[in-house]
């Protein structure tokens, strides 16, 4: 059972699944990061290096990298959705498998591998009208329980929404994916999705752009045998708060954790990065945008979210992020690329590791053991009837709107 076990926990989501609330090396006080310096919660950005040790040029427009063990050999993989160059709307997801350690990875770059949909070598689209707009978010999360992790996938455009791709289970290392269940349907523009714990349940929730402006935050579920789902209906929206400290709403990409350890069990302040666009692109050039990671305080019993400070400025465009423990040192890091129209510096993949720790340790997880052995999942043999069973039972989810 060890082994099986194993094998359906993504470590990604092992590492966000249980509470965030849980403050290590210090007491919780419920006064989160809002005193604090957001910039001194995370180490100075640096980007992710190929074999060799030389920084990963993507140059593929507005990448969104995940970390998750992709082939569980105990070492934190990334997985980058993007678009398959800097000026084109046909998306792909590629994996860049992590050929160093654990604690200093390096990844094979330019990689071959790329997640396939069994039933059609097309690829995915994510036109927006301007082709290397559209965005390509990728959340790995076993789905249906079989032990193989599957991918939530936001196209972010009016192409096509918020899906669920289900891995068939015929390869853990070529892994193949048919289309599941529609979750969302998008109308049009989007906002980028999201994740991380908004509730303090332990268990990551998903945050779904509703609407052209907003989004809502839909609570994960555990079902007994370690699979990952989404409630049908946001517990909340942006609708509920009023933003305090800057403009309009989170741009993209939030993502909530008990950043700072400081947040008691249960609080009503939670924690939130997020991505936003420099004020100051308004009459630049898209090729010349810069991108912030801001931070937010959450505060349920004020009805507030505060902007506390920025995290980070990223000299690329669009930029998308999200969080994972990368180096797997308990602590939360936050990934993010980006980058429009040129291919240059600006596709580097950051990681901004993570300086606290404020992941419990029984909730850390990396691949198997030296030893282990890898059990295909039982839901292997008929992966197809699968899919097409949660997809029906998910269909009245599109169209979901803010409470
Ligand atoms: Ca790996
Ligand atoms: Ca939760
Ligand atoms: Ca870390």
């Amino acid at each position: 059972m060890k082994t099986d076990r194993m094998l359906r926990y993504p470590s990604v989501w092992i590492l966000l699944v249980a509470a965030a609330s849980a403050c290590l090396g210090q007491e919780p006080t419920d006064t989160p990061a809002g005193t604090l310096d957001p910039q001194s919660l995370f180490r100075e950005p640096v980007a992710l290096v190929n074999a060799e040790g030389k920084p990963i040029i993507t140059r593929r427009a507005v990448g969104h990298p995940v970390v998750l063990d992709f082939n569980a050999d105990g070492r934190n993989d990334v997985l980058l959705g993007c678009h398959r160059g800097m000026d084109t709307a046909a998306a792909e997801i590629l994996l860049l498998e992590n050929v160093g350690t654990q604690a200093e990875p390096r990844f094979r770059w330019p990689t071959s591998k790329v997640v396939r949909l069994q039933e059609t070598s097309e690829g995915f689209s994510v036109s927006c009208g301007c082709k290397s707009g559209g965005t390509f978010e990728v959340f790995p999360a076993d789905y249906n329980a079989d032990g193989h992790f599957d991918l939530v996938v936001n196209t972010f455009w009016q192409s096509d929404g918020v899906r669920v791709l289900m891995n068939t289970g015929k390869s853990r290392e070529n892994p193949t994916f048919v289309r599941g269940a529609m979750l969302h349907k998008i109308g049009s523009h989007g906002r980028g999705s999201g994740g991380g714990d908004w509730d303090g349940d332990g268990v990551m929730d998903f945050v779904f752009p509703v609407n052209r402006y907003g989004w809502g935050v839909y609570p994960g579920q555990r079902d007994g045998r370690g699979g990952l789902r989404f409630a049908d209906k946001p517990s909340m929206t942006h609708a509920k708060y009023r933003i305090v400290g800057q403009d309009g709403w989170f741009e993209h990409s939030p993502y909530a954790w008990n950043f700072s350890g400081r947040c008691a069990a249960g609080s009503d302040k939670i924690e939130i990065v997020a991505s936003a666009s420099d004020p100051a692109n308004k009459d630049k050039p898209y090729s010349a945008h810069r991108s912030h990671v801001e931070f937010y305080v959450l505060d349920r019993s004020a009805g507030t979210v505060t902007r506390t400070g920025r995290v980070w400025t990223n000299d690329a465009a669009l930029m998308r992020m999200s969080i994972g423990d990368l180096n797997g040192d308990g602590s939360m890091d936050l990934l993010c690329t980006g980058g429009v129209f040129t291919g240059g510096a600006e596709t580097k993949i950051w990681v901004l590791y993570g300086k606290a720790p404020n992941i419990p340790s029984e909730t850390r997880r990396s691949g198997p053991r030296p030893g282990e052995e890898l059990k295909p999942a039982e839901a292997a043999k008929k992966p197809p009837a699968e899919a097409k069973e949660l997809s029906n039972s998910l269909d009245n989810r599109v169209g979901v709107s803010p409470e």
